[in-house]
C-alpha cells in the first residue's frame, strides 16, 4: 500500500512539471506589424505610425531617414521627399520580429503658379470719400507685378466696366499661369480704375509672397490690404 501512495505522488509530480513545462512553452513568438497615415504628400510631413504588433512589450522603429524611435505608436516628420523604408522591431518574452514596410513622401514643392485671381472687396471711394469716377462706377482691372515694377500680367482690356459692389466677386484667369520662383519673392497685385483721358486710379495694392502659404500647399491663398481683398488660385509644383 505505501509503494502504491508513492507511486501515485511521483505520477502527480511529473504531472505539476508537465504543465510547468508547457507554461514555459506558451510564451508567444512576437509579431512585428503596423499601419500608417499621413504620407503623400509634400515635405515637411508627419507620418502617424499606428502599431498593431502582437505578443510584444517593446518596439524599435527605424523610419529610413537615420532616425529611430522606441515608442510604440510614434510619429515623425520626414524634412525631404523620398521613399523611406520603415523598420519596426516588436520584442516580448518570446523573442523579436521585424516587419517593414515604404513611405513615400512627396518633394517639397519650389514653384508656385498664380492661375486666377478674384477680386473679392474693393474701397468704392478714394481717401477723399468722392467716388473713382465721377459719373459712373469704376472700370476696374489688374495688373501683377515684380518688385522690380515689370508688368507680368496686365488685365487692362479684360476691365469690368462701372461696377458696384453687388458686381463682386470679379474674376481674372490668366491662360499662362504667373510663376513664382522661388517661393520666397513677392509679387504684388494691383487693382486699378481704368481712365480714359486721364491716368488710371491706382485703388489698391496687395503683396504675395509664396512661402507665406507653404503650410499645407494650398491651391487657393486670400490676400487683402487697406480694403483690397484677392483671392488667388494657385498651383503648386
Ligand atoms: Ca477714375
Ligand atoms: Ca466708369
Amino acid at each position: 500500500m505505501k509503494n502504491i501512495n508513492i507511486l501515485l505522488f511521483a505520477s502527480m509530480l511529473s504531472l505539476c512539471f508537465a504543465t510547468a513545462c508547457k507554461k514555459e512553452k506558451a510564451k508567444l513568438q512576437p509579431v512585428a506589424d503596423f499601419i500608417y497615415s499621413g504620407n503623400n504628400i509634400p515635405a515637411p510631413c508627419t507620418v502617424t505610425f499606428n502599431n498593431i504588433s502582437t505578443n510584444a512589450s517593446s518596439y524599435t522603429w527605424d523610419f529610413g531617414d537615420n532616425s529611430t524611435s522606441s515608442q510604440k505608436s510614434p510619429q515623425h516628420t520626414y524634412s525631404m521627399g523620398g521613399v523611406y523604408t520603415v523598420k519596426l522591431t516588436a520584442t516580448g518574452e518570446g523573442g523579436s520580429n521585424t516587419t517593414s514596410k515604404t513611405v513615400n513622401i512627396q518633394n517639397a514643392p519650389t514653384k508656385c503658379f498664380i492661375k486666377s485671381v478674384t477680386l473679392n472687396a474693393m474701397p468704392f471711394t478714394d481717401g477723399a470719400g468722392a467716388g473713382w469716377d465721377p459719373f459712373d462706377g469704376p472700370d476696374v482691372f489688374i495688373q501683377i507685378k515684380n518688385d522690380a515694377g515689370t508688368i507680368l500680367f496686365d488685365a487692362t482690356s479684360a476691365r469690368k466696366e462701372n461696377i458696384v459692389s453687388t458686381n463682386l466677386p470679379i474674376k481674372w484667369n490668366i491662360t499662362t499661369p504667373i510663376e513664382v520662383t522661388p517661393l520666397n519673392v513677392r509679387r504684388n497685385i494691383y487693382l486699378y480704375d481704368f481712365d480714359s483721358f486721364d491716368p488710371n486710379d491706382l485703388i489698391g495694392g496687395v503683396g504675395f509672397f509664396p512661402s507665406s502659404f507653404t503650410a499645407g500647399y494650398p491651391n487657393s491663398a486670400m490676400v487683402t490690404y487697406q480694403g483690397v481683398t484677392f483671392v488667388l488660385e494657385l498651383q503648386w509644383q
